[in-house]
């Protein structure tokens, strides 16, 4: 088995780590089931814009240390103080740190797997939902814990749960914040894959790999087209198909795949 290489100092809210051609990233702060602070954002970026720009990632990992996933927003960070009127203003904490955390995803060059270890609460949700492949443990579970305290869905999830699972599932989540869980969350169509807590991750890294050996241009352009398709009409929609076969027609990893093919070997993908 190829090794791991840790890439960020062990006190690090996002822990880093490559082995072969997947980068993993743990969220890291389990006492508090990796909610979110400000600090933990700013290194969540930063980790995702490395990767990106890494040619050496084929494929993200995305999971959380402990017995969460992650609990969304720390309601006890500094970020979430009063301001100098009295007020907290969430609506800059959305736009500084979810809504351009769940752009990153979208637009991410590198298929992204989230292994959801436990509860995965608030953003915490949404965070997995934006991921393009989610497997959860079956002892974990999803919440839309907006409503309790007074907000709506977030960090993407008004957009995500209509799609993934239509209006009256998602108002149904989202209205009385009831926890589902991994089998329920994936009979609803939410996530991929419910596998034994024991199995998650080793499911979930040969998952990984298996996306890294994929022709990545494909993998993203896929996601890129599906999302795209939601708001088009169908002839649109095969405009799109089109344009990006005909890329993708272009590229070395198609001419790869097709003379693999015909020479009845395993291709090797390059492109990214
Ligand atoms: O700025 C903005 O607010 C905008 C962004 C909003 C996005 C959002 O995500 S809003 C939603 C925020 N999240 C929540 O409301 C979830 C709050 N947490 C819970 O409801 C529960 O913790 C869970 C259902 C997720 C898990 O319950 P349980 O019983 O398994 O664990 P616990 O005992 O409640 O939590 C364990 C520890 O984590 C505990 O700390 P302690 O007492 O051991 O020191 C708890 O306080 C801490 N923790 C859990 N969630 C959060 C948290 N600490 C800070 N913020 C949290 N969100």
């Amino acid at each position: 088995m190829t090794d791991m290489h840790r890439l960020s100092p062990p006190e690090a809210t996002i822990q880093v780590a490559q082995r072969g051609a997947v980068r993993v990233l743990t969220l890291n702060r389990p006492s508090a089931l990796n909610s979110f602070t400000n600090a933990m954002h700013a290194e969540l970026r930063a980790a995702l814009d490395d990767a990106a720009d890494d040619p050496a990632v084929r494929a993200l990992l995305i999971t959380g240390a402990g017995r969460g996933f992650c609990a969304g927003q720390d309601l006890n960070d500094p970020a979430m103080a009063p301001g100098g009127d009295g007020r907290i203003d969430i609506g800059a904490v959305i736009e500084r740190n979810y809504k351009p955390l769940a752009l990153r995803l979208q637009s991410m060059p590198v298929p992204i797997v989230a292994a959801v270890n436990g509860v995965a609460a608030g953003a915490g949700a949404n965070f997995a939902f934006c991921c393009d492949i989610v497997l959860a443990a079956r002892s974990a579970s999803f919440i839309q814990a907006f409503s309790k305290i007074g907000l709506i869905p977030d960090c993407g999830g008004t957009w995500l749960l209509p799609r993934l699972v239509g209006r009256a599932h998602a108002l149904g989540l989202a209205l009385t914040g009831d926890k589902l869980s991994a089998e329920d969350a994936q009979r609803f169509g939410l996530i991929w894959q419910v596998q034994d807590d024991a199995a998650l991750m080793d499911t979930a890294w040969a998952l990984a790999d298996r996306l890294a050996a994929l022709p990545t241009k494909a993998l993203v352009a896929t996601r890129r087209a599906l999302d795209a398709a939601q708001s088009l009409p169908l002839e649109s929609a095969l405009d799109v198909e089109a344009r990006v076969q005909r890329e993708l027609g272009h590229a070395a990893d198609f001419a790869e795949g097709v003379t693999a093919f015909q020479q009845k070997r395993a291709p090797r993908f390059t492109d990214r």
